[in-house]
């Protein structure tokens, strides 16, 4: 069987992973200790068998904590260099890389020593790894409208080092329109759009999403079959989902891989793409997304090629190098 081969070595762009979910605990520790940060947790192993989640939130609380250890902009850059040699790995060749500044200005870091490590490792992404790398800053959907203003305030005079916003953290009771005004403010100001919906929440976050927010891309949205006017929706209008299956496995969205829905997302015509959300907390960086959920589901070697082609498709590269790889 050659498809596990395939899977590997196709050529594909990652859409949806939030750099601080690339944190090993092996980087944890290294920098906690550099930094001279305690941590609650003994070693690796303990903070290792900490990853068994029965929700998002459970999962949320621990990737805070082990943020916590980021200071300093070599930091940033650290984390941000070791997943694009993972990406690599994988046969990335272009990934958008979310990043939660509120996470960190909270705790006294500055808008700009996170910016300018992050920004720095996609830098050297291209000529060091053939990666190409941007950067979608996500507010916190926890935090207020206002507090995301203010966060977008600090990151203006860095605008020219990300290509777009994005709206993460808990969903169900912070939907979409909370954040109308400032996704309106960055429509204005010219940033791709796109937000978390549909991962946990109802059809209904999706709706608002694209019609509220006028999001060009939604991450997650695996809820969306439960709404045929939605499906169709997003067929006609071509809204890319960056679907992330060990995620929505260990977050117990789905309670088994075989029971994803990647399969009828892909059969309903739609730009589904495969996604790795938190690799260092969800069992696995790209090429086990895609090798696993294809042997869980039995999705065929056209389905593989259908997905590299979305994953370009979806991105925000410019008109031309899209045309390349589609
Ligand atoms: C996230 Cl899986 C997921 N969902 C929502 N927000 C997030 N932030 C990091 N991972
Ligand atoms: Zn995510």
């Amino acid at each position: 069987d050659r498809l596990p081969e395939l899977l590997r070595a196709m050529p594909k762009a990652e859409l949806h992973m939030h750099i601080e979910g690339s944190l090993e605990p092996e980087l944890i520790f290294a920098l906690a200790q550099r930094n001279g940060v305690s941590i609650p947790y003994a070693s690796v192993e303990e903070l290792r068998k900490a990853y068994a989640f029965t929700n998002l939130q459970s999962f949320l609380d621990i990737y805070y904590a082990g943020a916590s250890v980021l200071l300093k902009e070599q930091d940033f850059y650290d984390m941000a260099w070791a997943y694009l040699e993972r990406a690599a790995a994988d046969n990335v060749v272009h990934t958008e890389m979310f990043f939660d500044p509120q996470t960190h200005t909270a705790r006294g870091v500055s808008m700009e020593t996170v910016i300018n490590g992050l920004h720095r490792a996609c830098v050297d992404a291209q000529p060091k790894l053939g990666v190409s790398a941007a950067l979608i800053l996500c507010f916190l959907r926890h935090l207020s409208e206002e507090e995301a203003f203010e966060t977008l305030e600090q990151a203006l005079p860095f605008r020219d080092k990300f290509i777009g916003v994005g709206l993460d953290s808990s969903e169900v009771g912070h939907p979409p329109e909370k954040f109308a005004r400032v996704f309106a403010r960055c429509r204005e100001l010219g940033f791709h759009l796109v937000a978390h919906a549909g991962e946990e929440g109802p059809p209904a976050y999706v709706w608002s999403a694209l019609d509220v927010l006028k999001v060009e891309r939604v991450d997650h949205g695996v809820q969306s079959t439960k709404d045929p006017a939605l499906m169709k929706r997003l067929a006609q209008d071509r809204i890319p989902l960056t679907v992330c299956p060990l995620s929505n496995l260990k977050l117990c969205v789905f309670p088994d891989l075989s029971q994803h829905n990647l399969g009828a997302l892909l059969g309903a015509g739609l730009v589904a793409t495969v996604n790795s959300d938190d690799p260092a907390y969800f069992g696995g960086y790209m090429n086990q997304n895609f090798t696993q959920t294809f042997a869980a589901t039995g999705l065929s070697v056209q389905q593989a090629w259908q997905l590299a082609a979305n994953s370009f498709e979806g991105s925000f590269i410019d008109a031309a190098a899209k045309r390349a790889y589609v």
